[in-house]
């Protein structure tokens, strides 16, 4: 037998969230003291907890990584598409942080593995943001002509990476003497750039909203923050805020409870001011810095069905849901399943279907929590039409609906 000359889809993508996760560690290093702490958490539960890996393996949470990024345009949106199709990850679910409590101006898509052999692969996913500027809550005609102008003359990828990501996504695997400088490039697309920002259009952008700034204020996408996972948040929580890192005030997400862990608990810390280089309205280059990206880690529990769903809103929507919690989800997983809570492979109460995806409340929480101020909204009618089907339409590709894929698995017989 010759030796595999090829690799497949599911171990590029394992390469690119172990490249980005080297690269983000070279430039955030709270990120370096975060992913420490997750490993000694995760390892200190698991001698505590045996049981531990019946939602995921470790050695899948501590690889497991999400990401996110942010970009400008359907355009740009389409072009993370084709290029994330050549590691595996589909679009998958629709979170409109602009209906949250405080808005922010974009639309969302988490690019992740959709079948359980490849999640448990390697289940690397990336919130993906686009800017919201058809929106006239918060572009006037004019400044969305202008962001619209800069954003077409940028190019965030170099067209040869994304002829050769199609190529890949196509033949569903790379020649393994082309992975490495394949997987390099695409790591390095998502680096923080040196160039010069335009210090008058970022300060312009940045009065609507600090998004908008970090977004379509200079010149290339970078990663916001890299996540990694943690079997005991609470625990993780602790330790940071004894090493001395301050953490935001709360754990987004469901409260600790004795039962089964649902969906998504997520907290964050801001990461240092970080140096950039600025230009003035008369071309002199200053050093200043910017504050726009953080660190975040995450605990995942078990998918809810729509059913499951609509308590878990009805709990978050009362005062203190850890108190009430026992009213609205039963304390095994057992009764979860028979009542049509949570998802379960093959109805197997002890196979529970991990949360894959993202909670919107959350997400603009995390957004939020690491802004120095809120976007300014003006008050106007939202007509630009943005859903679903609009971000399929937007790039050209189907938006996978995370109930039917949840559904699927749970109907996988146990193995
Ligand atoms: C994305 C914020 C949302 C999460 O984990 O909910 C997010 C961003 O800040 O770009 O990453
Ligand atoms: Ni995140």
């Amino acid at each position: 037998m010759s030796a595999a000359k090829t690799l497949s889809t599911w171990q590029l993508r394992a390469r690119f969230a172990a490249g980005l996760s080297a690269m983000y560690a070279t430039e955030v290093p709270a990120y370096s003291a975060l992913v420490q702490v997750s490993a000694q958490v995760n390892a200190d539960y698991l001698a505590r907890h045996p049981g531990a890996q019946r939602l995921g393996s470790l050695q899948r949470v501590t690889a497991e990584r999400h990401g996110a990024i942010r970009v400008g345009s359907p355009a740009e949106l389409a072009a993370v598409a084709d290029l994330f199709a050549a590691f595996g990850m589909a679009p998958v679910g629709y979170y409109d942080l602009r209906s949250a409590q405080s808005p922010i101006p974009v639309v969302s898509t988490a690019f992740r593995p959709v079948e359980a052999k490849e999640l448990a692969l390697n289940p690397f996913r990336m919130f993906t943001s686009m800017l919201a500027t058809d929106d006239s809550r918060f572009f006037n005609k004019g400044l969305r002509r202008r962001v619209q102008a800069f954003l077409a003359r940028r190019q965030l990828f170099d067209p040869a990476l994304l002829a050769r990501a199609r190529v890949i996504a196509a033949e569903g695997d790379c020649d393994a003497a082309d992975a490495h400088s394949f997987v390099a490039a695409a790591v390095a697309a998502f680096a923080l750039a040196r160039e010069p920002i335009d210090k008058s259009w970022y300060e312009e952008l940045a009065g609507v909203s600090a998004v908008a700034a970090d977004i379509a204020g200079v010149g290339s996408t970078h990663l916001n923050h890299l996540t990694p996972r943690v079997l005991d948040i609470d625990e993780l929580y602790g330790r940071m805020t004894q090493r001395g890192i301050t953490m935001i005030e709360t754990i987004q997400g469901p409260p600790r409870t004795e039962g089964p862990a649902v969906l998504l608990r997520q907290t964050s810390f801001r990461a240092l001011a970080e140096p950039r280089r600025f230009r003035d309205a008369d071309g002199t280059a200053t050093e200043g810095s910017l504050r726009v990206r953080f660190g975040e880690v995450e605990a995942r529990g078990v998918a809810l069905t729509p059913r499951g769903r609509q308590r878990y809103d009805a709990a978050m929507a009362q005062r203190d849901p850890a108190a009430v919690w026992g009213n609205y989800f039963p304390s095994t997983d057992a009764e979860m399943a028979a009542h049509g809570l949570a998802y379960y492979r093959g109805g197997d109460p002890s196979a529970p279907i991990v949360y894959e995806d993202f909670l919107p409340i959350s997400a603009a929480g995390i957004f939020r929590s690491n802004l120095d101020r809120d976007a300014r909204a003006v008050d106007a009618v939202d007509s630009c039409g943005y859903d679903m089907p609009w971000l399929a339409g937007a790039i050209g590709r189907d938006v996978y609906d995370p109930y039917a894929l949840y559904e699927a698995l749970a109907k996988e017989a146990v193995t």
